[in-house]
């Protein structure tokens, strides 16, 4: 068999891994860390949360987000995942599933390890989003889970510092809780559940901003900025700020 012959016959076998995601499709990328209970355990992280966690998978996000590759609008982190939404239009690598799963979850392994020293693995699934509505939803459900992880995390290690609980027992205390009696766990140990940061409880965001500037000749330009938004709001206010956000960043108005 000729060089070129070979080349074709061998091609055959990678067909079946060329899906390419539909156009007129919204794509989140979720990264999530693999064994981020082990390797925060193993950074000496605080529980439940980490300041230095989180701002390592922000500068983590930061670097995809501001790297010229893919197009990303909006990037939201929460415990140790982080789900990116890119453009609409948005045509990086002829939109292969292959090429984008592979390279942000490399992407994001080799950023964080370097940041955080030690070896870090994402796993990378892309979602896809028919409609923006349907994006909205997307957000609103992993805002939803960073709640519902904030409360059970905090009542669980008030259990086990303030009472000096074992784990199972402080597990098997929570498994009949229910939202209540967990809210009812903190304030009876002096927390309150609103002055939690914001961080901890809905997660955050990175979008982008313009900002009036001078470029060297001394015009004017617009710049966009990649800014952290770490007091975001939650529920019907956090839908109703993605949805007109994503409107403009699809639009390109002022951004
Ligand atoms: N101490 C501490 N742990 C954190 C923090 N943020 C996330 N984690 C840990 O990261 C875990 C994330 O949950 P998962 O992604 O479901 O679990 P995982 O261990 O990463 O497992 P896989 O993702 O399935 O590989 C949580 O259960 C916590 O143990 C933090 O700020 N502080
Ligand atoms: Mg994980």
């Amino acid at each position: 068999m000729n060089p070129k012959e070979f080349e074709r016959e061998m091609r055959k076998f990678e067909h079946g891994s060329e899906d390419r995601v539909p156009p007129d499709t919204y794509i989140v990328a979720r990264l999530d860390i693999k064994s981020g209970h082990t390797l925060t355990a193993e950074l000496l992280c605080e529980k439940p949360f980490d300041h230095r966690f989180h701002d390592v998978l922000v500068a983590t996000a930061r670097q995809i987000m501001v790297s010229g590759e893919f197009r990303p609008s909006y990037a939201y982190m929460q415990s140790d995942e982080v789900s990116i939404l890119f453009h609409k239009d948005m045509d990086h690598y002829g939109r292969r599933v292959q090429k984008l799963v592979s390279l942000l979850a490399a992407k994001a392994s080799a950023n964080a390890s370097i940041l955080m020293e030690v070896p870090v693995q994402f796993d990378c699934r892309l979602v896809l989003l028919p409609t923006l509505d349907r994006v909205v939803d997307y957000f609103s459900w992993r805002q939803a889970d960073a709640s519902r992880n904030c409360l059970n995390s905090w009542a669980y290690w008030t259990l086990r510092k303030v009472h000096d609980m074992g784990g199972t027992k402080a597990t098997k205390q929570l498994l009949k809780a229910n939202r209540e009696h967990k809210h009812k766990i903190l304030f009876e140990n002096n927390i309150i559940y609103n002055s939690i940061p914001t961080w901890q409880r809905l997660g955050s965001g990175l979008l982008w901003k313009s900002e009036g500037s001078v470029d060297r000749k001394g015009d004017p330009v617009i710049r966009r900025k990649c800014v952290h938004e770490d007091k975001l709001v939650a529920r019907e206010a956090y839908r109703k700020f993605l949805m007109d956000y994503i409107v403009r960043y699809e639009d390109g108005c002022s951004l």
